[in-house]
């Protein structure tokens, strides 16, 4: 191929300057093939050119199936730039404990046992939940331990005597009274058991008589007995001193004391000089305790009750009871003492 020199009057290519570049051909490649030479194209005007270059931008697409990346470069793993234990790069130096390799394990903190100001009971001793959530233990409760607290005065089913009184503690821990009935301290106190005095000491004459009825004759009481079947019989005759008496162990502890009877007193005697008199006595030691005093200016024929307050200071002494009657020489004058259903008793436990 010859390119004509100074030939024509079109536009010449430069063949150095000029080159085809991937980017823009520039207007003087505006080349056309197929002008039928057969073979290499022309400029406009007939010029043959250099064979057409495919000026498409090369794509991955069109490289060669065989022009592979080039292998990367992998380097080998070096302490600067090994993997971590994977927490982020702070960018600082670390300067901890060499990595043993094993997962960090953090401090031994206990969970909270309970929430402030929680408070319980672990048999007797009383706990409290602390800011820190810790159960904190209080010295053990003396008898009980309710909800964290120390309850109650005395332990349950416990009991104790306070005033005579049996007191057994409830399930709350307080004192409850039993109701202690009153305990009698006498034997044969109403005269029933025989007609022998039993349990009483008699150092004269009979006392104690069978009264089912109303008698008023020889050995017959002019009273029936006020608890059946017998009744105290003092008196009756002139110058008679009958006794009885009984001695008697008043309990420690013991309170609201009391002695008591009932009496009836017959007598032909008028006025109201006494002349004939029934006393009961307490002997407390060297003390001398009057009871109750009767005479012949008390006459009748109807029971009569007499109860007397005794001083809680008998509480464990043993003391006599003593009943005497006294009558004069009036034969023709006599003053009978009927005495039933006596009692000393005792708030007292058992
Ligand atoms: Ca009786």
């Amino acid at each position: 191929m010859v390119v004509a020199a100074g030939g024509g009057c079109g536009p010449r290519v430069e063949s150095a300057g000029n080159r085809a570049t991937k980017g823009d051909a520039g207007p003087a490649l505006r080349g056309h093939l197929g002008d039928g030479d057969g073979g290499g194209g022309e400029l406009d005007g007939g010029v043959d050119l250099l064979p057409a270059i495919d000026a498409s931008p090369v794509t991955d697409a069109t490289l060669p199936v065989d022009s592979h990346p080039l292998p990367v470069d992998v380097a080998p793993a070096t302490d600067a730039n090994r993997a971590d234990s994977g927490k982020p790069d702070t960018g600082t130096p670390d300067t901890g404990p060499p990595d043993t390799g094993r997962p960090d394990v953090p401090p031994d903190v206990p969970p909270p046992q309970c929430t402030a100001p929680a408070k319980r009971c672990v048999g007797l001793v009383p706990q409290t939940c602390d800011a820190g959530g810790a159960w904190q233990s209080a010295p053990a409760c003396p008898f009980l331990c309710t909800a964290g607290t120390c309850v109650g005065v005395c332990l349950p089913g416990s009991n104790q005597c306070a005033g005579g009184d049996l007191q057994i503690c409830d399930a709350g821990g307080a004192w409850r009274s039993t109701g202690t009935s009153a305990r009698e301290l006498l034997v044969n106190p109403a005269f029933d058991v025989d007609l022998n005095e039993t349990g009483w000491t008699n150092p004269s004459a009979q006392i104690v008589y069978a009264a089912p009825t109303a008698g008023g004759s020889t050995g017959h009481p002019d009273v029936a007995a006020q608890s059946l079947p017998n009744l105290a019989w003092f008196g009756g005759l002139d110058s008679a001193d009958d006794r009885l008496s009984q001695s008697i162990d008043v309990p420690a502890g013991a309170s609201k004391l009391t002695f008591s009877f009932f009496y009836a007193v017959v007598t032909g005697k008028t006025g109201t000089t006494e002349t004939d008199t029934f006393d009961a006595s307490l002997l407390a030691g060297a003390q001398v305790i009057s009871l109750a005093h009767l005479s012949n200016v008390n006459a009748t024929d109807t029971w009569t009750p007499v109860s007397v307050s005794l001083p809680a200071t008998l509480a464990g002494q043993t003391v006599t009871l003593q009943l005497r009657a006294v009558t004069n020489t009036n034969v023709n004058r006599i003053t009978s003492f009927y005495i039933d259903t006596m009692s000393f008793s005792a708030g007292a436990c058992p």
